[in-house]
């Protein structure tokens, strides 16, 4: 049976979902090409952004806090300082959704009045506020699952059975959000590849990615450099991109809707190809 074609409205732009979509990544971090805080840097990112909508992006999600395996936390106010400016710009100019990567309740709030128009969420809206703070901006959000948090995640993760246990997170989330006034049409889930996860736990997930559409939530997912597509294939961060798109492509042909990605133009091309090529009988 094909899906429901769900339509998103993000702060007043549509996401239409019935094809897949690619979320490209802003980074405003000081380790990335731009930190957001002043002008030079603030041009940098606006310019990026353009180019990846041209590229075809459909969403762009801008980060200020590193969610790397080992990265610091930083403060509200420091977060404020490199993301504010930019998704301001960047809500009044772009025709797609700018989407805030953030888990403090104070950002969301900050960045929806701004004109964010989906919240992105790696701690799945389980910091204390973050409930009450996205469902206050109406706004789409997506669910991310993570076994512990960046700075250890990856130290020594462990599951049963990663599939089931993640499965059954969301399921508790979205019980969660229902609680707390948000709606399901307004949620998108995302198993979390690399966040507290081994490489063959990450292997599962995206084999039995399909589990996941008994939850009738549009699925994204986010493989871009990740180390464990080094751990497979032995290579560098800078020569991974091959890697990621078979494994994008992957997860849309088992029903993912939203590929989150460094690399806009390839997955853009990629997702193109799968889509036409699938069919959902045999
Ligand atoms: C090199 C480059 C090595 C990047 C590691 C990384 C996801 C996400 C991230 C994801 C959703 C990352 C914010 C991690 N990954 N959000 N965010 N899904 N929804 N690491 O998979 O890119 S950051």
């Amino acid at each position: 049976m094909e899906p429901a074609l769900p339509l998103l409205n993000c702060g007043g732009k549509l996401l239409d979902l019935s094809s897949p979509r690619v979320m490209g990544v802003l980074n405003v971090t000081p380790d990335s090409f731009s930190d957001g805080g002043d002008f030079f840097s603030r041009q940098a990112a606006i310019a990026r952004a353009w180019s990846m909508v041209e590229e075809g992006a459909a969403i762009v999600d801008v980060g200020g806090e590193s969610s790397r395996p080992g990265a610091a936390e930083v403060t509200v106010a420091e977060e404020l300082r490199r993301v504010l400016p930019v998704i301001e710009t960047l809500a009044r100019e772009l025709p797609v959704p700018v989407s805030l990567d953030s888990t403090k309740p104070e950002v969301m709030r900050a960045a929806a009045s701004a004109g964010a128009g989906l919240i992105n969420d790696i701690m799945a809206l389980q910091r204390p506020g973050a409930l009450a703070a996205a469902a206050e901006t109406s706004l789409p959000i997506c669910l991310v699952h993570m076994q512990g948090i960046p700075r250890t995640m990856q130290l020594d993760p462990r599951y049963d059975d990663a599939v089931e246990e993640i499965h059954r997170f969301f399921v508790t989330r979205i019980l969660a959000c229902e609680a707390a006034g948000i709606a399901p049409e307004r949620l998108i889930i995302d198993p979390g590849f690399g966040f507290g996860k081994k490489t063959q736990d990450n292997l599962h997930l995206l084999r039995a990615l399909n589990r996941f559409c008994d939850l009738r939530l549009p699925v994204l997912v986010g493989f871009s450099r990740k180390s464990f597509l080094g751990d497979l294939t032995q290579r560098p961060v800078a020569e991974r991109l091959a890697s990621g798109l078979v494994a994008g492509v992957i997860a849309v042909l088992k029903g993912a809707r939203i590929i989150r990605t460094h690399d806009v133009a390839a997955t853009v091309d990629a997702l193109q190809i799968a889509e036409q090529a699938h069919c959902y009988q045999n």
